[in-house]
Parts: C-alpha cells; sequence; structure tokens
C-alpha cells in the first residue's frame, strides 16, 4: 500500500514539474499581494512633483521595463524609403480618401517593408487619426477591393484560405466588424492600419522580423535584455509616426495609438515609449498588457512566457512563477503614458485577461495623474458591464468575448472628442 502511495506521489510529482503552468480563475485564490509603489523611487525616495516624476522616476520605471520585460531596441533605424502606391484614392463611397505606402527599411543588405493603409475624411485641414494595427493584413479591415495584399508570412488558416502562410483573396474584409470604418470616419477620424506580421511575424523565431536587421555576422537572437516581438511592433508604430509627421493630411499631435489584445500590450509600449503619441487605448490587452500581474489572475508570466517566450526580452523568463520579484508591475506602464489620456477596456468574458487586474491598474495609475493635477481613473469601484466610466483614464466592461467591437470604438472616439482636444 505504502508502496503504491509512493509510487503515485512520484509519478504526480514528474507530470507536474513537465505540466505546463497553471492559470487561477478563482478571485477567492488571488494572493495578498503589494505592488511597487509608483511615486517611491527603487532607492526609497519619495517623489513628489512633475519635475521628480519626469527626470528620476519615469526613466528609472522606463528602464525597468525596457531591461527586464520588452526589451531594448539595439540602435536607430529610419525609414529608408517611402513607396506611394496610392495617395487620393476615393473609397467608402466618396466618404474618404485612401492612401497605400510602403515604409522601406534596410540595413546592411537587409530590407523589411512595412505596408500602411489610410483612410482619411475628406476636409481641408489636417485631421487627427487612431493608429492601430491588424492581425492578418490590411485587406482584412474592409471589402474593398482596391486595397493591397501583404506577402509576410501569417498564421496558416486554410478556413480563411490562408495555405503556406500566405493569405489570398479569401480573407478579403474577414475583419471588418472590428474596424466600423464608416463610424470613424463620420466621426471626422482617420484611420491607419498596418499588418504586424510585416514588422516581425508572430512566431517563435526572431529570425525574419525588424530584429534580424540588427544582428552582427552569426548572431541569430537578440541579446539578453533586447526586443522581443512586442517591442519589435511597438517600434514600428513609432516608425508610422515618423511617416505621419511627414503627412500634411495627418494632424500628428492628435494620433491615438490603439490596440486589441497582444497588439493592445503593444500600443501600451508604445505610448510609454514614444510620448509622441497622443492618446492611447488598450483593448482586453491582459497580462503585460494593462492586468496588475501580481494578482497571478487569468494568464500569468509563466504561462505567457512559455506560450509566447519571443513576445518579451530573455531577462523576462527570470519572473516565472515568481511575479512577486518583478520590479514593476503593469500600473507602472499605464503611469508611463501620463498626463496623456488613456482607455482600458475589458470584456466580461474574457476572464484570461483579467478584467479586475485591468481596473485596478488604471486605478493604481491614477496616482501619477494626480501629480498633473488630473484625476485620473474618476472611480474607486468597478463600473457595471457596459457603463462606461469617463476621465483622463477611462474604463469600461463590456459584455461578450475577447474582441474589439463597434460598441467599444464608440466609446473610443467619445473618449478622443473629449480628450484629445479635438
Ligand atoms: C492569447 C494570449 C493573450 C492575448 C491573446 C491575443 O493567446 O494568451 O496574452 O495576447 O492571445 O493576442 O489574442
Amino acid at each position: 500500500m505504502k508502496v503504491r502511495i509512493l509510487v503515485i506521489l512520484l509519478f504526480s510529482a514528474s507530470l507536474g514539474m513537465a505540466q505546463k503552468p497553471e492559470a487561477n480563475m478563482d478571485e477567492s485564490k488571488v494572493p495578498a499581494y503589494q505592488v511597487p509603489d509608483l511615486l517611491t523611487t527603487q532607492k526609497g525616495r519619495k517623489i513628489k512633483n512633475v519635475k521628480q516624476w519626469e527626470k528620476i522616476r519615469r526613466p528609472e520605471i522606463l528602464k525597468l521595463f525596457q531591461e527586464e520585460v520588452y526589451g531594448k531596441v539595439p540602435g536607430t533605424l529610419t525609414i529608408s524609403d517611402i513607396i506611394v502606391h496610392e495617395d487620393h484614392g476615393q473609397a467608402l463611397d466618396g466618404l474618404a480618401i485612401r492612401k497605400q505606402i510602403d515604409l522601406v527599411f534596410e540595413r546592411e543588405g537587409r530590407v523589411k517593408t512595412v505596408g500602411v493603409l489610410i483612410y482619411l475624411p475628406k476636409s481641408d485641414g489636417k485631421v487627427p487619426v487612431f493608429l492601430a494595427y491588424n492581425f492578418l493584413g490590411n485587406h482584412t479591415v474592409s471589402h474593398d477591393p482596391n486595397i493591397r495584399l501583404t506577402e509576410s508570412w501569417v498564421p496558416d488558416n486554410p478556413s480563411l484560405g490562408i495555405i503556406q502562410n500566405q493569405i489570398t483573396e479569401q480573407s478579403r474584409g474577414v475583419a471588418d466588424e472590428q474596424w466600423p470604418l464608416e463610424m470613424i470616419i463620420k466621426a471626422g477620424y482617420g484611420i491607419v492600419t498596418a499588418y504586424y506580421g510585416d514588422v516581425d511575424p508572430d512566431k517563435n523565431d526572431l529570425q525574419d522580423g525588424i530584429q534580424s536587421l540588427f544582428y552582427h555576422d552569426g548572431q541569430t537572437s537578440p541579446l539578453p535584455d533586447e526586443w522581443g516581438s512586442i517591442a519589435a511592433w511597438a517600434w514600428g508604430l513609432s516608425r508610422i509616426m515618423d511617416y505621419l509627421e511627414s503627412d500634411p493630411q495627418v494632424d500628428a499631435d492628435k494620433v491615438v495609438v490603439l490596440g486589441h489584445s497582444r497588439l493592445g500590450k503593444t500600443a501600451l509600449w508604445a505610448a510609454a515609449t514614444d510620448q509622441r503619441f497622443a492618446m492611447c487605448i488598450s483593448n482586453d490587452s491582459g497580462c503585460i498588457g494593462a492586468a496588475l500581474s501580481r494578482r497571478k489572475f487569468g494568464e500569468n508570466v509563466a504561462i505567457i512566457n512559455t506560450n509566447f517566450p519571443y513576445w518579451f526580452d530573455t531577462n523576462f523568463k527570470k519572473y516565472n512563477g515568481c511575479e512577486e520579484k518583478l520590479p514593476v508591475d503593469q500600473h507602472m506602464l499605464l503611469a508611463l503614458i501620463a498626463p496623456r489620456p488613456l482607455y482600458v477596456a475589458s470584456a466580461t468574458e474574457d476572464q484570461w485577461s483579467d478584467p479586475k487586474g485591468e481596473f485596478l491598474s488604471a486605478r493604481l495609475a491614477s496616482d501619477t495623474y494626480h501629480l498633473y493635477g488630473l484625476q485620473g481613473l474618476p472611480v474607486s469601484e468597478m463600473p457595471e458591464p457596459d457603463k462606461p466610466v469617463s476621465g483622463i483614464i477611462s474604463y469600461h466592461i463590456r459584455t461578450g468575448k475577447h474582441d474589439i467591437t463597434p460598441f467599444d470604438w464608440e466609446q473610443y472616439i467619445h473618449a478622443a472628442n473629449l480628450y484629445l482636444g479635438k
């Protein structure tokens, strides 16, 4: 009998070692935790005003995220060439003009091309824009037959006709419900999108993304504190911003960077690292996006590092299973966006992204907004589903699943109207 118990114990222990890390989906099992204080430096100095925040604490936090989480960009690379495929295509039944350009990046003979699709409301002046990556290619955001097809690697999806990692006509318009273009244009905003896989294909190799342009001979992956895919995608958003600054029809002082899910994590990191983005919207960004890591609810550090190790730098692997050792938590990422408007959104059926952790993080980030004389998130309790809370930090939890819907977009347009100084 004893032997049998021992065998069972040994067997389950060995299974345990091989097992994938598990997600806690039970609120009662959230551990007691304490997040690092936003306004106390690592050496214990109290931050009392904007000047100290901007000179001391903000750079300290930014560096910690750069070194320990997302990874540093190893050098400078500017746009080598802009290829204009289309400058004023008539689109959306005459409501908008369409532009399509390629941004070309070249370094030591290696080249990457990022295709950018732009719809702008017809206007005599410059217009504010939303900038957001898409998941499967620019042609998926609308049935518009003029949108060019990406040649980059796309994950196989036979039901969408994506075979051998190449898209075909079959996926044109498949994401149009996530991109209510007419509503955005009618509200007076342009929309700028690109396929994130043009910058770095979303697969575990780090061989054919923008990072590879920086490799020296024989190098096959970034250094331990250098960029994973999220930092590379965020870098790409900044390069699109470089282009937007040169576009006479775009108001580059009013670019709202937005992203859903992994692209929400990316939008947050882009807004943290590049203060030219006037506003940031995180839609269901979850783990290592808006949600607090120390709650260990839903997706956690070990899970995300197991499934998507290449999204982050190698240093980040140290924190598998020990979120409490992280020198940062995600409210500090949100605080890097202050004093700019920020919108954090969750969905009721998206417990994997830990809506409560996203809300609490937005709440905690308010301390930095207070330094600027701003209220931050105006409530302390999580609102009811579909009842948005509006402030310089806004929040809502929408009924439904992990997705970005016209309801979400309506709130984002409303917040941009209120807080972008339009
Ligand atoms: C999931 C991942 C999340 C989120 C999501 C997405 O598999 O666990 O962190 O990024 O993908 O991007 O759709």
